[in-house]
């Protein structure tokens, strides 16, 4: 009994131990395992699992200005760090680009020319190159009876002038509308210092005349003119244009056609590329890398996929492709931003913003030359996107169309 106790004493000293044991490594087991579910979620790795949307916030970046239905925004080079805003209506307003303005005047009121409603209006403003000098602008907008887009010049008799007269207008194009939707609108001068303009197909649904893919029309076109010249009367031809002399019966002004309604394209200020938003038909919003002669595929093709016809639509494989494109859950209509080379938001640099009109998303796409590397949601909570501005520092503001207000993205913390 005696020699017993102490083996039964020791036996149990053993178990005490071997619990001991067992419970110390299922604590430190656990430990580790928290640790680790911590570094993986404070690292982001295990973001499939994480829901939460995207954290950009929009903030109002001129908190005094509201406009009625915004759609563009942009600055006239002249050092004069002025904004000026199109009032689809036809009202251009112009502001010190400052948080703090108080109120935008109004630059020129074209009301009275323009027709608006819907897709109509006061759609696209480029202040020449040479605005400083020559205090030329252009403008794009539509009017009724007959229903048309004019591409007009108009002209301030000092850069410096805080109101431009309507009857300083020259009208350089002029062009029917069959429908008065997909109108295109935006006009920008390129690198090369001519002018661009955006065409829509001339609207309905479906392109049902096919104006997109016949280069004898203007609709459904980006167009690429001289406002230095005269030989189409007030204003040229470059003389590398795709179609320059041919005997095809093509326009001449011809850029790059198979459009449906590029609503909103623009330059990479540092590599001149030309980025634009194509609204799709039933399936797909495009975004477009546009090259010279390009054929952009609509009505052939929708996006990357065949419209009409619904098979073999591209038998000779010229039709270009999107860089991007997203399907009806993401949104219906897009509208094409810039490339953003500012300074204010060092995450975004080089990537193409972009948005979508009816759901308010707004996107960071990246790519690596002409091939899509990603495309970040940044925001859900866009409103109503009519397109985006650039300022004279590049950086970057969006406009909501149904708000009037213009709006900043704000870079999570
Ligand atoms: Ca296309």
């Amino acid at each position: 009994m005696y020699l017993r106790l102490p083996a039964h004493s020791s036996l149990n000293r053993y178990k005490n131990r071997l619990l001991f044991f067992l419970l110390t490594i299922t604590i430190v087991a656990v430990g580790l395992i928290v640790a680790l579910v911590n570094y993986l979620n404070g690292n982001r790795l295990l973001q499939g699992f994480n829901t939460e949307p995207a954290a950009y916030q929009l903030e109002n970046a001129f908190p005094n200005l509201k406009f009625n239905s915004p759609v563009e925004f942009v600055h006239a080079g002249d050092g004069t760090n002025r904004i000026f805003v199109l009032e689809q209506p036809g009202v251009i307003k112009v502001f010190d680009n400052n948080a703090a303005t108080k109120e935008a005047s109004t630059y020129l009121d074209i009301r009275d020319k323009v027709d608006d409603g819907g897709e109509m209006g006061l759609l696209g403003i480029a202040f020449d190159p040479n605005f400083k000098e020559n205090g030329y602008f252009y403008l794009n907008y539509n009017k009724r009876n007959p229903l048309e887009t004019i591409i007009a010049r108009f002209k301030a008799s000092s850069y410096k002038d805080a109101k431009v007269s309507p009857a300083s207008e020259t009208i350089l194009m002029r062009f029917s509308q069959p429908y008065d939707n997909h109108n295109g609108g935006k006009v920008a001068f390129g690198p090369d210092g001519y002018l661009y303009i955006a065409v829509g197909d001339g609207g309905a649904w479906g392109d049902q005349h096919n104006y997109a893919q016949n280069r004898t029309s203007l609709l459904g076109k980006i167009l690429r003119i001289d406002v230095n010249k005269t030989d189409k009367g007030n204003y040229g031809i470059p003389t590398d244009n795709p179609y320059v002399g041919n005997t095809e019966g093509f326009r001449e002004e011809i850029y790059a056609y198979g459009l449906r309604n590029p609503w909103r394209f623009s330059f990479d200020s540092k590599t001149g590329q030309l980025w634009a938003g194509d609204v799709g038909q039933n399936e797909f919003e495009e975004i477009d890398i546009i090259t010279k002669g390009g054929n952009y595929g609509w009505r052939l093709k929708e996006a990357s996929r065949c419209y009409n016809p619904r098979n073999d639509c591209d038998p000779t494989k010229t039709l270009i492709d999107p860089i991007h494109q997203y399907p009806r859950n993401d949104g219906v209509s897009v509208t094409g931003g810039y490339v953003y080379r500012g300074k204010r938001i060092p995450e975004l640099q080089a990537k193409y913003l972009f948005a979508d009109y009816a759901k308010g998303n707004i996107w960071a796409l990246s790519f690596d030359g002409s091939t899509k590397t990603g495309n970040e949601l940044l925001s859900t909570d866009g409103g109503s996107v009519s397109s985006f501005g650039i300022d004279a520092n590049e950086e970057i503001y969006i406009l909501d169309h149904y708000s009037g207000q213009i709006k900043q993205l704000v870079a999570p913390k």
